[in-house]
């Protein structure tokens, strides 16, 4: 389904009126909103390829119709969140669910959408019908070497789709770990893991990055040999400059304090990028935004105002896996996706608003009642017109998920593809 810049613009029209009121307002309310205004403009959040069926849990998968039944639809996909809200232009494949079999075909086609390859994504955590070897019992830590060699082959493997697509990242995660007490040398499953992924670093590219992403369980529930950021921020100092942490939002234990992991992790230069979702219990892979969008904030107010080690300000957008890695069994995925972008630019832009040179002050002078006036007022205020502003500047759509129904997405892509489609992914 192509959607024109004619519809949109008529979209648009019929809600300028209530729009140009509350941005007015929102406009004299805000110092330096022009700036906020094109920071937005220029974030980008990559769709992952796996979130655009309906997820599936392990006690039902009940598909919504319409799905994208391969690569090529998914990146139609993709590239209608884009034209809606222009602030999804990046995909990020996950190997080997989404294989690129002609990938100048499918570059050409991303580039019609506007969309960019993102990190490439590899997948150890599952066997695949034609693989000789189990990951039963882990991939990269395996004590067989042939099963650690498999697993390192399938990472070269990724990377070398990712280079014929222009992805500049590698994101691997691991379900390594044990279940049981005594099953693991949790010595040797670290010292097997570092060496394989150091066989994968080396065959990254020059200008490549590799993002280890840490989860504290599931599916192994005793231990997790990337278990957390120390364990990831570890594996990423011994690989080298192009290894980072990449943090995903689902993965901690209840109640971490993820903002602060995030301000340490920019103070080491280590911080490689997100993957955004919400939860209330383990990784539920929620929404962005639809469970406790003040840590949400809290995260951005670290990424707008944190330095980099030489105190060089860090540039969202360059260089850093933004990514939503959300999905679940309910909702419509392309509106959840919209959400949960919709949730990240709130976010964004509230952090904006802080002044961290009165925050700053507030802390060193131990002003805390100020200094969470300061954070609060901030987390507070409705960014909503001016997220709105910046996406009607970008020729998106005042409303994303508003456009969607009007037009009926859903049913015209069931009539495309039919109501019995199932996109690969979890
Ligand atoms: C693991 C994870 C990881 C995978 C994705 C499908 O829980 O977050 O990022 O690649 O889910
Ligand atoms: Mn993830
Ligand atoms: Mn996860």
């Amino acid at each position: 389904m192509i959607i024109s810049q004619n519809i949109i613009d008529d979209h648009n029209a019929k809600q300028m009126a209530k729009h140009k009121t509350l941005f007015d307002f929102a406009k004299n309310e805000t110092e330096g909103v022009e700036k906020i205004i094109q920071r937005l403009i220029d974030f980008q959040v990559a769709i992952p390829s796996w979130a655009l069926g309906t997820g599936g849990t392990r006690f039902g998968r009940f598909p919504g119709g319409g799905e994208p039944r391969s690569l090529e639809e998914k990146i139609e996909d993709v590239g209608l969140l884009h034209k809606l809200n222009k602030t999804s232009g990046a995909i990020s494949l996950h190997i080997p669910w989404d294989i690129p079999t002609s990938p100048k075909e499918i570059q050409t086609l991303a580039a019609q959408h506007g969309l960019a390859f993102d990190a490439v994504n590899s997948n150890t955590f599952q066997d695949q019908p034609d693989q000789a070897l189990t990951y039963k019992f882990g991939s990269l830590q395996n004590v067989n070497k042939a099963i650690r060699k498999q697993a390192i082959d399938h990472n070269i493997e990724v990377i070398k789709h990712g280079i014929d697509l222009g992805s500049k990242s590698l994101t691997v995660w691991l379900s390594d770990g044990s279940c049981f007490p005594g099953q693991l040398n949790f010595r040797k499953a670290f010292e097997n893991t570092l060496e394989s992924l150091q066989e994968i670093y080396a065959a990254l590219p020059s200008d490549w990055k590799l993002f280890v992403e840490y989860k504290a369980f599931e599916p192994n529930f005793y231990s997790m040999t990337v278990g957390d950021w120390g364990q990831s921020h570890l594996y990423a100092s011994k690989l080298g400059e192009k290894a980072f942490t990449l943090v995903d939002l689902g993965h901690h234990l209840p109640n971490a304090n993820i903002e602060q992991i995030v301000s340490l992790l920019m103070m080491e230069g280590k911080l490689g990028g997100f993957h955004f979702n919400d939860s209330k219990y383990g990784d539920d892979d929620l929404t962005v935004g639809s469970i406790n969008p003040y840590q949400l904030f809290l995260i951005f107010n670290e990424l707008t105002h944190g330095t980099q080690p030489n105190n060089a300000p860090f540039e969202l957008g360059s260089g850093f896996g933004w990514m939503i890695d959300a999905s679940h069994n309910i909702k419509d995925p392309l509106e959840d996706l919209l959400q949960s972008v919709e949730a990240i630019m709130v976010a964004y832009a509230q952090s904006l608003l802080v002044d961290s040179k009165a925050l700053e002050d507030a802390r060193e002078s131990n002003d805390v009642v100020k200094a969470q006036e300061i954070i609060q007022a901030a987390y507070r205020t409705d960014v909503r017109p001016i997220v709105a502003e910046a996406r009607l500047r970008a020729g998106a759509a005042l409303s994303p998920i508003g456009i969607f129904r009007d037009l009926k997405v859903r049913n015209v892509l069931i009539g495309e593809r039919g109501l019995k489609t199932v996109a690969t992914g979890l």
